[in-house]
């Protein structure tokens, strides 16, 4: 095969967000569109692109067949020696961080726009993750962005087709170099890692039951994402589960035309069945790519993921990979509620807060300093990748629950009453108007910029709360001592409370602003989210003027 150099123009906008580029398929089917985004991805890897291994696959979401054939031939004419591609397109975001590590390789190309819908009418998206695994930092992001500004041309090879439906390794000459694709299993090498963190036999034993014990029934709603896969690996064949313990299993390119997000509004039909189904004792749920998941428990008692990462975090001692590797410190993302960080404290274990995105905890982890992490946003993860990972989270549940035989509901209670509660609820206002969304964030800033915020209060219900600090959060990373700015408004109060304003950076249309409300209690642990921090709902829309600036009276998805 010989490749060609085909000229091209630069494309407005191709700047990754929060976890990759998204946009709408029409926008990755224009012609070069996609095409200068890969070029652009090679070439901010310099010199070390040549030679090199990349893994590549995704959710399997509408385009991924046509973007991976575009990567090959791309690859190819970029003196890449090899592509290992999932089966079908096919791999976990958490599959591929756990293959870019088990193989060395220089990094991976991530075919997913994660939560976000599918289809031919909504999202695609490409991210890259470096050599560790994880997501590419800010500043190799902005090097690709910088790029896509100034690309005139792109390398291909146009005549170039592989087919990857089946797993084998296939050799090709290009340009009188050898190029190799290897096709294969999504779930092997993964389901090889699980095994190796969690003690499967135990867990099949809880959840088909023993003499001593009834089978602990699971729900697993895999929401049409790439997920279908692995449960159907991992709960079916090798744990043993029932057929009828887990649903949308199979991956579509729509996702069903659903909303592959598992929070309480999105994965409602999960929420609907465990609630009227009592026989089910733990439901979960996972995003498009798998990194995310949502943990229900008997009746669908909800877990927040920032009470998830506590009570993990409070229990590693029930995961064989912990005791094996030892515990280092834990991390959370500043907007996730403080409940990991009593734990932290009581342990006597470092605590790091970084900005959204999980990005920021790869080098804490690569520096041995950081083995258990989590986002309110649905993820949990540890230092096994550098991604957060739905499945994995399940399990970690499943291994707590096995150790200390208890529902989920009593494991949360008795971990509120040792440590108190952090209430937290988000509310997220999709698809606003961006210049609204833009007015309200300025105004926001001028507050934080005015001393008289300081100190000033709010009285709401009764209740009153006074400014303690105002501020936009900003991070420095402890190991590269990179700076990150401008990570959203904070307004903490006296009390411990506090109120965060951010834009998302995973939206393809519009701008979704996101309020994120948390309050501590510590004896009052047992009462609803939504009701105990109402005045400070009222607060945050009084403060920020929301309503005023982009005309919605309620958000789209609380969670
Ligand atoms: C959201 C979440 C963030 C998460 C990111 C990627 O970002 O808030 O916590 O890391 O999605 O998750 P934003 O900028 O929209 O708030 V995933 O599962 O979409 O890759
Ligand atoms: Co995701």
């Amino acid at each position: 095969f010989k490749s060609v150099v085909v000229p091209t123009i630069p494309f407005e906008g191709q700047k990754p967000g929060t976890s990759g580029l998204r946009k709408k398929v029409a926008v990755f089917m224009q012609r070069h569109y996609t095409e200068n985004f890969i070029q652009c991805i090679l070439d901010a890897q310099k010199e070390k692109k040549k030679g090199s291994t990349l893994i590549v696959g995704g959710d399997g979401r509408y385009f991924t067949t046509q973007s991976i054939n575009i990567i090959i031939r791309i690859a190819a004419a970029n003196e890449v020696s090899k592509l290992i591609i999932g089966r079908r397109g096919l791999l976990s975001t958490p599959a591929v961080s756990c293959l870019i590590r088990t193989h060395k390789c220089l990094g991976g190309i991530v075919l997913t726009a994660s939560h976000n819908p599918g289809g031919i009418r909504n999202d695609f998206g490409i991210k890259y993750n470096i050599d560790n695994g994880g997501p590419a930092p800010d500043q190799m992001t902005d090097d690709i962005f910088d790029l896509t500004e100034k690309i005139h041309e792109y390398k291909i090879t146009p005549d170039l087709d592989c087919d990857f439906q089946q797993p084998g390794v296939q050799h090709f000459e290009v340009d009188g170099r050898d190029f190799t694709v290897e096709v294969v299993d999504p779930v092997d090498d993964y389901v090889q890692l699980m095994k190796s963190i969690f003690d499967f036999k135990k867990l099949s034993t809880l959840i088909n039951g023993s003499e001593t014990r009834p089978p602990f029934n699971v729900l697993i709603d895999s929401m049409n994402g790439v997920t279908g896969v692995y449960v159907r690996r991992i709960f079916l064949e090798e744990l043993g589960s029932n057929q009828d313990s887990a649903v949308r299993i199979i991956p579509l390119d729509n996702f069903g035309e659903l909303h592959p997000d598992p929070n309480l509004t999105y994965a409602k039909d999960l929420v609907d069945r465990v609630r009227n189904d009592p026989k089910f004792d733990l439901g979960a749920a996972f995003d498009g790519d798998g990194d995310r998941n949502m943990i229900i428990g008997k009746h669908a008692f909800f877990v927040t993921p920032s009470d998830s990462l506590a009570v993990i975090a409070n229990n590693l001692n029930c995961i064989p990979y912990f005791q094996n590797h030892g515990t280092h410190g834990f991390a959370r993302s500043m907007p996730t509620a403080a409940a990991v960080d009593r734990v932290a404290k009581k342990l006597n274990k470092e605590m790091f807060e970084v900005p959204t995105g999980w990005k920021y905890f790869g080098n804490l982890m690569d520096a041995g300093r950081l083995s258990l992490c989590g986002e309110e946003s649905f993820g949990t993860g540890s230092d096994h990748i550098r991604e957060k990972d739905g499945i994995w989270a399940v399990l970690a549940w499943l291994s707590i629950i096995e150790h200390k035989n208890m529902s989920i509901e009593d494991i949360l209670k008795e971990h509120w009453k040792q440590y108190g509660r952090n209430y937290f609820t988000r509310y997220d206002y999709e698809e606003c108007d961006s210049e609204a969304a833009n007015k309200m964030m300025a105004h926001l800033e001028t507050l934080i910029n005015d001393p008289n915020t300081i100190e000033s209060f709010y009285i709401n219900a009764g209740k009153t709360y006074v400014v303690k600090v105002a501020d936009n959060f900003s991070y420095e990373d402890p190991i590269d001592h990179s700076q990150t700015k401008n990570q959203g408004i904070r307004f903490l109060f006296e009390d411990g409370s506090r109120l965060i304003y951010r834009l998302s950076g995973t939206g393809s249309s519009g701008a979704t602003i996101r309020v994120y409300i948390d309050s501590y209690e510590r004896s009052d642990t047992t009462a609803d989210a939504q009701i105990i921090l109402k005045p400070l709902v009222n607060i945050a829309l009084q403060i920020s003027q929301l309503k005023e600036f982009t005309g919605r009276e309620e958000p789209t998805v609380i969670t």
